[in-house]
């Protein structure tokens, strides 16, 4: 199994972004310490996706940083991008593998021990797992998880687990308690008005750094 050697992963959602547009925003993100991004534009053309991906490309190059791109295996090769993040009604990752090749990362979006089991066995290199929290959007991404089922789930699988949905400064440590391998986000970085600052707190969080009042306040 690979290694996955980053443990914030930001996820975009350019409609979150507040002042300023989607590339900037990331900019500072990774300036603040984000070494992974997922490109997660779902309504944008074939042609926008892959121009946005380009640029996104250079960015996170420049940035030491990893980028994956949603659902599509073929774009992940055509931009160059470190691999593709599936989800449950993408093809399988056994498929994906024989797009993308053996060096590129394949993430999957789960939602069940089930799906994450899958997933391993499909040859995924790490999963995401959610929502673990109550997140904005509940209609789109089902009840919250909880923090039992990601400890369960983690016991009994060897695929590293992102834990996804609601993630917030208060609770990123609950959840590496629990035996996450690290957190992705969206909210929590993309829909604050300093994007640098937010994304710094969260890796000092994950390097234990980071001064927290009540660390199971969730
Ligand atoms: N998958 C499960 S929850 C979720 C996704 C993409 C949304 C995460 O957004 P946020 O703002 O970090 O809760």
């Amino acid at each position: 199994m690979k290694q996955i050697d980053f443990q914030l992963y930001l996820i975009t959602d350019r409609k979150q972004v507040r002042n300023q547009d989607l590339l900037s925003a990331l900019d500072e993100a990774l300036e603040g310490g984000v070494r992974a991004v997922q490109l997660r534009e779902k309504d944008l053309s074939d042609r926008e996706l892959f121009e946005l991906g380009r640029a996104l490309r250079t960015l996170t190059r420049n940035h030491g940083a990893r980028l994956f791109i949603n659902d599509r295996a073929d774009l992940a090769v055509a931009v160059e991008a470190d691999g593709v993040h599936l989800t449950q009604t993408s093809y399988s990752a056994r498929e994906a593998r024989k797009i993308v090749g053996s060096d590129r990362l394949i993430g999957v979006s789960t939602h069940s021990l089930e799906q994450v089991r899958k997933a391993e066995d499909d040859g995924a290199d790490f999963v995401t797992l959610g929502p673990i929290f109550a997140t904005p959007s509940k209609m789109e991404y089902g009840h919250p998880l909880g923090l039992p089922l990601l400890e369960k789930t983690v016991r009994q699988v060897n695929v590293p687990v992102f834990a996804i949905g609601g993630i917030k400064k208060q609770n990123a440590l609950s959840v590496l308690d629990a035996g996450a391998h690290g957190i992705a986000l969206i909210s929590g970085i993309l829909a604050t008005p300093d994007l640098k600052q937010a994304a710094g707190e969260f890796v000092s969080i994950l390097h234990g750094t980071h001064p927290i009042e009540d660390r199971h306040a969730v």
